[in-house]
This record gives C-alpha cells, sequence and structure tokens, in this order.
C-alpha cells in the first residue's frame, strides 16, 4: 500500500460531566470495548474491529467538550519530520512522553489555527480485534449495543479555516475532498479533508469560538445497522440530533446524536472512496440544506448551533 505520512485519526479524548454515566453510555449504548484505565482516572475504549489499544478516551471534566484529537503517523521518523514540518510552518509544538497514554507511544502535539488541539503519534500497542491474525473469522460475538466497526472522524468548529486548511494540505499532507462555500460564494464555511481515501478524516466549520467539537463518528458496515443504531437509541432514550438520514456531502448515512453529557456523536455507514487524482467537489450557498442533509434539502439550527 502507498500510505505515507499521516494514516488515519486514532484517538479522541472527550470531556464528560460524569465517568461512569460516561463509561456506561460507550460502552453499553455506542457498544465500544473497554480497554483500560488511567493513574489519572481516565477511561480507555476502542471499536471492536480497531487492533490498537484506544481510539476514544474519557476524562471527567465540569463541561463536556474535546481534549484533543490525535492523528497516527507511519512510523517514529515521520512523526519527526511532520513535527519539523508544523515548527516550519510557524506552529509551536511540544512533546508528551511515551506511556502518558496507555499502550502509547510518544506524542507530539501543538493547537491548530482553530483553536484544537492536535496530537500526531506513530505506536499503540495492537491487542488486536478479538479474532486471530491466522484464518480469523469474520466478525467477534461478544459485542454490545450499537458496536461501530472503528472511530473514524471528527468535525471540529473554530474560527480559522483557512489557517487549518493550509496547514493541513501544505503540511501534514491532506487533500481537500469537499467544500461547502458561504453566501459571498468564496468564503468556505465548512471544509472536508482526507489523508486516505476515505472520503474525509477531518472536516471543520467555520465558527467564532475556537476550539469546539461538532462530532466524533463512527463507523457502521450497512443502512442496516444504521437504522437499527436508531433502534437502539431509542431503547436507551438517547438523545437524536437528525435521522437516518444521508448527507450530501460524502453521501454517508447518518444519524447524529448525542451523549451523556451533550457531546453529538454521528453513527453513519458508506461515503466513497477517493484516490489522490479526485477533484473536490463544491457545494454553493443555495444548495447548503442538500449539502448537509440531502433527504429534507433544510438545515436545522440545533444541528449548526449546537457545539460543545
Ligand atoms: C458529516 C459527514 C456539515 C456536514 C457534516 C458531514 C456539518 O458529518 O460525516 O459527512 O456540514
Ligand atoms: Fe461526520
Amino acid at each position: 500500500m502507498a500510505m505515507t505520512g499521516v494514516l488515519r485519526p486514532g484517538h479522541v479524548q472527550l470531556r464528560v460531566l460524569d465517568l461512569e454515566e460516561g463509561v456506561s453510555f460507550y460502552r453499553d449504548v455506542v457498544g465500544l470495548k473497554e480497554t483500560g484505565r488511567d493513574a489519572q482516572g481516565r477511561v480507555y475504549f476502542k471499536a471492536w474491529d480497531e487492533r490498537d489499544h484506544n481510539s476514544l478516551v474519557l476524562r471527567e471534566a465540569d463541561e463536556a467538550g474535546i481534549d484533543f484529537l490525535g492523528f497516527k503517523a507511519l512510523d517514529a521518523a515521520t512523526m519527526d519530520q511532520l513535527e519539523s514540518a508544523v515548527q516550519a510552518f510557524g506552529i509551536s509544538t511540544t512533546r508528551m512522553p511515551a506511556g502518558e497514554m496507555l499502550g502509547t507511544g510518544e506524542r507530539v502535539r501543538f493547537t491548530i489555527p482553530t483553536g484544537h488541539l492536535i496530537e500526531l503519534y506513530a505506536e499503540k500497542q495492537d491487542v488486536g480485534n478479538g479474532q486471530s491474525y491466522v484464518n480469523p473469522d469474520p466478525w467477534v460475538p461478544d459485542v454490545k449495543g450499537i458496536a461501530p466497526v472503528r472511530f473514524d472522524h471528527c468535525l471540529l468548529y473554530g474560527p480559522d479555516i483557512e489557517g487549518v486548511e493550509k496547514l493541513f494540505t501544505e503540511v501534514l499532507g491532506f487533500s481537500v475532498t469537499e467544500r461547502v462555500l458561504m453566501e459571498d460564494g468564496e468564503t468556505t464555511l465548512a471544509l472536508f479533508m482526507n489523508c486516505s481515501p476515505k472520503a474525509h478524516d477531518i472536516a471543520f466549520v467555520r465558527h467564532p469560538e475556537p476550539g469546539k467539537l461538532h462530532h466524533v463518528s463512527f463507523l457502521l458496515e450497512s443502512w442496516e445497522q444504521v437504522l437499527r443504531a436508531a433502534d437502539i437509541m431509542s431503547m436507551n432514550r438517547v438523545s437524536i440530533d437528525i435521522g437516518p438520514t444521508r448527507h450530501g456531502i460524502t453521501r454517508g448515512a447518518t444519524i447524529y446524536a448525542f451523549d451523556c453529557s451533550g457531546n453529538r456523536f454521528e453513527t453513519f455507514c458508506g461515503g466513497y472512496q477517493t484516490y489522490p487524482d479526485n477533484q473536490p467537489i463544491t457545494w454553493t450557498w443555495d444548495e447548503v440544506g442538500a449539502a448537509i442533509f440531502y433527504h429534507d434539502r433544510k438545515l436545522n439550527e440545533r444541528f449548526l448551533s449546537v457545539v460543545t
């Protein structure tokens, strides 16, 4: 495989208002596997088909939201090169020692122009997906709840969209896959970028307040699984924001809902695959409704304004 550089969004640390309530929610309703707890009291999870030790970390705090999003780099040399490039771009970096997060090697962290804390790391302990690397079965029987296959992407809200576009495309090796324009026909309202063949690995929406989280997204394998996720949400009285429906952007079939602390999360399937020679897609302001919710063709005010 020809993938180099940044491989994927690998971990996200979220703040929850009540840790044990958050643990029950992500374990029993979302259906992630708990993989450990650390001396700081943080709780670690992975989706069943991920092999790395963790992809979601919960920390108890007085306010919901995102602490940081980490991207896995190909190897330590790649991480070092990317760190130098981020510094040359004019952003200072710091290092977190190996082991500061369970099962995770050294991390490089820096604040991006939208105010979010982003990390790069190269090492995370392979704990497997519950199947052997030799003659595996296709899935594991002991899953609970919605049981997504992986953590897929985040949508972040913050002010300097031009700055993050420059940083991610010129320094971190991402490509723009889709863009939504504002009423003036020029300014970017929303930006979707990938570092892989996925339709997006990270997305940003312009917003006056820095460092905000719109949603953390988890991948399901079929539309039937998306419908089943909505059933599980209703059974558990989870607050659904919208869906099941489809995005025009990326073509994913989706549900947005809120966790017990008000952090929005998405469970979705589909979206197209990309190659590096794909041209980006542009959505104009007059079609922004269909871009975001293809069936309703209109925006729901809560979807654009509620962030943590
Ligand atoms: C997604 C997705 C917005 C569109 C969001 C799209 C907020 O979350 O996964 O494709 O404009
Ligand atoms: Fe999404």
